[in-house]
């Protein structure tokens, strides 16, 4: 548990200004990170708009990120592909770069039954035999949620260790914890319940919203560590305002997030990748405002 306490912001995917993959924009918002002060990445996974990218991007990515983080964050890579042989594929590449943790959601489209996800996930973790593998529940988008027979089911599996919770039920967390035991890691998956899930029992927080304001989720935790509610409670109201900000324009949130990053920070990482909608001349005032309050805020 101790290894994945902490502010692990989910990664976004960094474009050129032709829509490929940018080494370079990884590279530097990873170091971006770095400086914020946070604990961890969780890469490749729905903020990296995962499932519009390539096998080979998802490498690269991977590869990037780890050129520089390695040693100085904890690094989860999601490898969830939809299909068994390319989730092995990522695994295995994965683990060749010594990441902490693998991550990975339930086959998405046809509504498999439960043997069918353990299957999937068990064979991606048996590809990655030295390292921990990490379920990824979010029911909303996956269309399955982690039911008690499927928890169990994996439990067997001694190299799974947590659950990335992103289910909107924060009874969820407190679930998984009771079930998976004293040593079993649960992440806060909807950053709207950032102090939420933490007081029922999760270790620490995943996150699409983090990288547009590291500095409120680690001043929330902190606060949180030291029991001062009151103070974290004020900051989750104003990071629910800046959520809903982030979620006003017509383009998608992750373009929102990463014209925010450029205005507050200077860090270019390109937009969004189609079917995503890019901003409009309208959205790039919303970022505005939203860059000024956040900076406000923190
Ligand atoms: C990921 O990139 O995998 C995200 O961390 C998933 C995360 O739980 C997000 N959930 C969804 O996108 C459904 C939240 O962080 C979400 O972005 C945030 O709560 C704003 O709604």
């Amino acid at each position: 548990v101790e290894k994945f306490q902490g502010i692990l912001p989910a990664f976004y995917a960094c474009y050129e200004d032709n829509g490929e993959v940018s080494v370079e924009r990884t590279k530097a918002l990873v170091r971006y990170f770095i400086e914020a002060g946070v604990q961890g990445l969780y890469v490749n996974g729905s903020s990296g708009e995962c499932i519009y990218l390539s096998v080979e991007d998802r490498k690269q990515i991977l590869e990037a990120v780890m050129a520089e983080a390695k040693g100085k964050l904890r690094i989860i890579a999601h490898v969830a592909c939809n299909n068994t042989k390319d989730s092995v594929e990522l695994a295995k590449h994965a683990e060749s770069l010594g990441v902490d943790a693998i991550a990975a959601i339930p086959p998405i489209y046809f509504r498999l039954p439960s043997y069918s996800i353990a299957e999937y996930w068990n064979t991606i973790s048996a590809a990655a035999p030295n390292t921990d593998f990490i379920i990824y529940n979010i029911p909303q988008l996956a269309g399955v949620s982690l039911s008690k027979e499927l928890f169990m089911e994996m439990k067997k599996n001694p190299r799974v260790i947590g659950v990335k919770n992103s289910s909107m039920p924060v009874q969820d967390i407190q679930n998984y914890k009771a079930w998976g035991g004293e040593d079993f890691v649960v992440f806060n998956g909807p950053d709207e319940q950032f102090i939420g899930g933490r007081t029922m029992g999760a270790c620490g927080g995943i996150g699409g919203t983090y990288g547009a304001m590291p500095e409120l989720f680690l001043k929330m935790n902190a606060l949180l560590k030291e029991n001062r509610m009151e103070e974290a409670r004020k900051i989750q109201f104003a990071v629910n305002e800046i959520i809903t900000l982030l979620c006003s324009g017509h383009g998608n949130m992750y373009a929102m997030i990463k014209e925010v990053l450029k205005l507050r920070k200077g860090l270019v990482v390109g937009s969004v990748r189609s079917p995503l909608s890019p901003l409009t001349e309208a959205d790039l005032e919303i970022a505005k405002k939203t860059a000024k309050v956040i900076d406000e805020t923190v």
